[in-house]
């Protein structure tokens, strides 16, 4: 072989390598509510990246303690024990700073994440208020495929707006104990986890707007309340997920990258002295 093509050979061995390793990368989410003002408020998003083998509800059956959890009071933690029991190699996190209402973001970084493998699809849920047991989730266990990106890249996703909103079927919908309605100027609500009534439901899509339908209307909302920013008829998406994915080269890798540089500047000189 000649040094020329020996020394191509080891470039692109070592190119290829880079290519077909687990890549390992660093994952920034970021959330942002897009919602209008007025309108709906989103609970520290829970973020799952798994094989595929998570999946947190299904639409018409009844939902699980996890979901019943993260859509009455926000809290994800049972969402967070039951992934982290259930999903070999999973990565997950819950988003920083409580609530976020229109215009707020929150982020967060996942490192060494195996996009290729363990962590290639995501998930995520997160209650919707003002309600009392309304939230935003992928029922598709595999609907986001994070893949493409683990060389990195980036993608956003639309979250919520109508049509994209669940009741959980767990508590039924009054103001007298949904979470959050001070936000809102809006008398009643729950004072501490898991009060309300139950509703013995299924997780199903929320339709039309729904605080209208709300018992006890009259007794909490004040006179001349503006319901147009809550209005699920007419939302758009009221959230954005930037994912913003880096490559992270394992130390395997430079290992390569460094020999076959390294056989390079040994061929050059070869090529230097033998005048090839
Ligand atoms: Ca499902
Ligand atoms: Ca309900
Ligand atoms: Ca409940």
């Amino acid at each position: 072989m000649k040094p020329y093509t020996l020394a191509k050979a080891v470039l692109a061995a070592s190119v290829g390598l880079s290519a077909c390793a687990a890549q390992a990368a660093d994952v920034t989410f970021t959330f942002t509510n897009t919602g209008p003002v007025g309108g709906v408020g989103v609970a520290p998003l829970w973020l799952g990246l798994h094989n595929g083998s998570f999946d947190s509800f299904d639409v018409g059956s009844a939902a699980s303690v996890a979901i019943e959890r993260a859509a009455e009071d926000g809290n994800a933690g049972v969402l967070t024990s039951n992934f982290a029991s259930q999903v070999t190699g999973g990565r997950q996190t819950t988003l920083p700073n409580g609530p976020r209402f229109p215009g707020a973001t929150s982020t967060y970084t996942l490192h060494n994440v195996d996009l290729n493998g363990a962590n290639r699809y995501l998930s995520y849920a997160a209650m919707v208020v003002l309600s009392n047991d309304f939230f935003i989730g992928n029922d598709n266990a595999k609907a986001i495929d994070l893949s493409s990106l683990a060389g990195g890249g980036q993608l956003s996703l639309a979250l919520g707006g109508a049509g994209h909103v669940y009741d959980a079927g767990t508590e039924q919908n009054n103001f007298g104990y949904s979470v959050a309605n001070a936000a809102f100027g809006i008398g009643g609500g729950q004072k501490g986890p898991n009060q309300g009534i139950d509703e013995h439901g299924v997780v199903h899509v929320v339709t039309g707007n729904p605080y209208q339908g709300f018992v006890d209307n009259n007794n909490f909302v004040p006179a001349n309340f503006d319901w147009t920013p809550l209005n699920f008829n007419n939302q758009q998406a009221f959230g954005r997920l930037d994912i913003s994915v880096a490559a992270v080269p394992e130390p395997e890798t430079y290992a390569m990258l460094f020999a076959g540089l390294g056989l390079m500047g040994v061929v050059a000189r070869r090529q230097k002295k033998t005048g090839a």
